[in-house]
């Protein structure tokens, strides 16, 4: 049999390193799929169940592979699926190809079925390239740069492939004439670093200040021993980014832990205290928790450029990839005798994870859900993986898990959408099957994704030599996070209509698919719970059933903040007494370990 355009893309596609797709059939890609089936596993294609599923697993490839992530789709509706999982991917600079189908070219203009104007469409999201084939000559020099562009941009690109054109002949090079361009596979991220004089001036800043606070985010991932070094050469404190959180292990005196909305008071403290603001490798949106505009003198790195001084202006911008740069900087760096701003530092965090603590050990009904993540942090093994969906878990993955040297973990950081916890950690299962992987999701997650992917578990977790994969559901029937912000940032009570998220046997359903399933009720079940999970011979469902009226307070409520939430309570909030006793024991938790501190 002929070679066809699909055998040679998924041939591109074999040459630039790829050997997994995740995505999703349909007939507007069955040259693609023929295609795939006759390249003999040498390219594995991952049946999703959804393409959204698709594209979140190719992001979370990408994040816990640090290699291309590839995903797959259908003409029309097919594609328009994936397109929340991009959007994932771009907002957190991860370097995924979408590769999609598209309506012969003899139908196309015609409006035919399915005929979406996909160019259009995906116009934004893979502004970088995106690109439809219209002969099989093309399709070499469309892989070489969708890879490319997709791996040194940082972002998104895609292909769209037309029906007939996949079927068509391979054509390896196109005729040596006057339009023809002759393509390469290869790319490594060269060495960024920032001028001499920029190194020197970053120095002498971080050098005068008494103060200094440094931000960590994705970009310092990997650079773990350089900045624990410069942390401790500068005496100063690390606030960490969510997508910065395993950039240190939370047993170092000076991490002061996560930061902005979900964070800590450390961080804010850090932030609202400091004279200089060092800013390594983050994107970190709210502004607001950053040292005031005027505080403090800034000096920032990112490999970026588009990423300096967008957030606070910094007095030097260093263009840089974070561990090459802080190589270039330490050596100019002084270390500080004064120790008295770590000192204080050190003291915060040290009372911060008493609060913590006593937060966490607080009565709710049924479950805290503090407690649940408080308990997890000492058994989790130094090797797991944890992910995290959008939603209340957010708030207690970045307060309460204490991370450990080695582990991995994602979410969706810049876009924050429902739904990634759970394909997050299969494709972290894909690329790591030799590790324990944690998923910490909402029911409102579950039930808009996270269930459809659990599907998938149980059909994959025999390949694995370790078949550890535990999803924690947080089982608070409510949209929970969304309530609060809700109560606290509008002033509105909770809307029952739009709130509450119907009951669901999360264990059962866990069970009926052949996974193990665990109800926890009672704050007693949870640790033995984990033990259970931690040493099963299949993923495990873990169906906590949570008090959605514990708050999850910002570190530092402001008084529009606290007008809000008090105008709420009054309107009639359906949860009203609830929340009012919890709040109130929360924040007593907080006054009451700094009065005995
Ligand atoms: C796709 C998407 N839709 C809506 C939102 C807004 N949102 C953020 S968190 C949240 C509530 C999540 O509820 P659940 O999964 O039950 O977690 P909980 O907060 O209750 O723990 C919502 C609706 C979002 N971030 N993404
Ligand atoms: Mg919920």
């Amino acid at each position: 049999m002929k070679k066809t355009a699909s055998d040679f893309l998924i041939q591109c596609l074999y040459d630039w390193g790829i050997r997994r797709i995740y995505g999703y059939p349909g007939d507007g890609i069955n040259g693609i799929m023929g295609a795939l089936g006759r390249a003999d596993d040498q390219v594995r294609f991952i049946q999703s169940r959804h393409e959204e599923l698709a594209a979140f697993e190719a992001c979370a490839h990408a994040k816990f592979s640090g290699e291309l992530g590839v995903c797959l789709a259908t003409s029309g509706p097919g594609a328009i699926h994936l397109l929340n999982g991009l959007y994932d991917a771009k907002k957190d600079y991860t370097p995924v190809l979408a590769i999609v189908g598209q309506q012969a070219t003899i139908a196309m203009g015609t409006d035919y079925q399915q005929e979406v104007d996909l160019i259009s469409l995906f116009k934004d999201v893979a502004h970088h390239y995106v690109q439809m084939a219209s002969t099989p000559a093309q399709i070499r020099q469309l892989v070489d740069r969708a890879v490319r562009i997709a791996l040194a941009e940082r972002t998104v690109t895609c292909l769209i492939i037309p029906h007939d054109v996949q079927e068509m002949d391979m054509v390896t090079a196109p005729p040596r004439k006057h339009g023809a361009n002759f393509t390469g596979v290869g790319y490594r991220r060269p060495r960024v670093v920032p001028a001499e004089e920029d190194l020197d001036r970053a120095a002498a800043i971080l050098n005068e200040g008494k103060k200094v606070a440094i931000l960590v985010g994705a970009g310092a991932l990997g650079a773990t021993d350089l900045v624990m070094e410069t942390a401790e050469t500068l005496g100063g404190g690390v606030a960490k980014a969510l997508l910065g959180k395993m950039v240190l292990p939370d047993d170092l005196p000076y991490v002061t832990g996560s930061i902005g909305l979900l964070g800590t008071r450390p961080s804010w403290d850090l932030m609202m205290n400091c004279d200089t603001f060092f800013m390594i490798g983050s994107s970190f949106p709210y502004s607001e928790f950053l040292p005031k505009e005027g505080q403090a003198k800034g000096v920032q790195i990112d490999i970026q450029a588009r990423m300096l001084s967008t957030r606070f202006p910094m007095d030097v911008n260093l263009h840089g990839e974070t561990s090459l740069t802080l190589k270039e900087l330490l050596p100019r760096l002084k270390k500080k005798d004064d120790r008295a701003w770590r000192e204080t530092i050190a003291s915060d965090v040290e009372e911060w994870w008493t609060v913590m603590e006593a937060r966490a050990r607080l009565a709710a009904k049924p479950i805290n859900p503090q407690r649940l993540f408080w308990e997890l942090s000492p058994l989790l093994p130094e090797n797991s993986i944890l992910t995290c969906d959008s939603g209340s878990a957010a708030n207690w993955y970045a307060r309460d898990i204490k991370v450990k040297r080695g582990m991995m973990g994602s979410l969706s950081g810049g876009l924050a959408t429902m739904g990634c916890g759970v394909p997050y950690a299969l494709a972290a299962k894909f690329c790591h099957p030799d590790r324990p992987v944690i998923a910490m999701v909402g029911d409102g997650a579950m039930q808009m994704l996270g269930n459809l992917c659990l599907v998938n578990i149980a059909r994959f977790y025999g390949e694995w030599p370790d078949p550890r994969l535990i999803v924690l559901v947080l089982n608070n029937r409510d949209l929970n996070q969304v309530t609060w912000e809700q109560r606290i940032l509008a002033g509105d009570p909770k809307f029952a209509a739009s709130q509450d998220v119907p009951a669901f046997n999360y264990a059962e359903y866990g069970k009926l698919l052949g996974l193990e399933g665990i109800e926890v009720t009672r704050p007693e079940e949870i640790r033995p719970a984990y033990e259970r999970a931690l040493q099963a011979s299949r993923p495990v469902v873990i169906d906590a059933h949570c008090d959605p009226d514990v708050p999850p307070l910002p570190p530092h409520i402001n008084f529009e903040q606290a007008k809000g939430y008090m105008s709420a309570l009054f309107q009639g909030d359906p949860n009203e007494m609830g929340i009012i006793h919890q709040s109130a024991k929360q924040m007593m938790a907080e006054y009451l370990m700094r009065w005995k501190g």
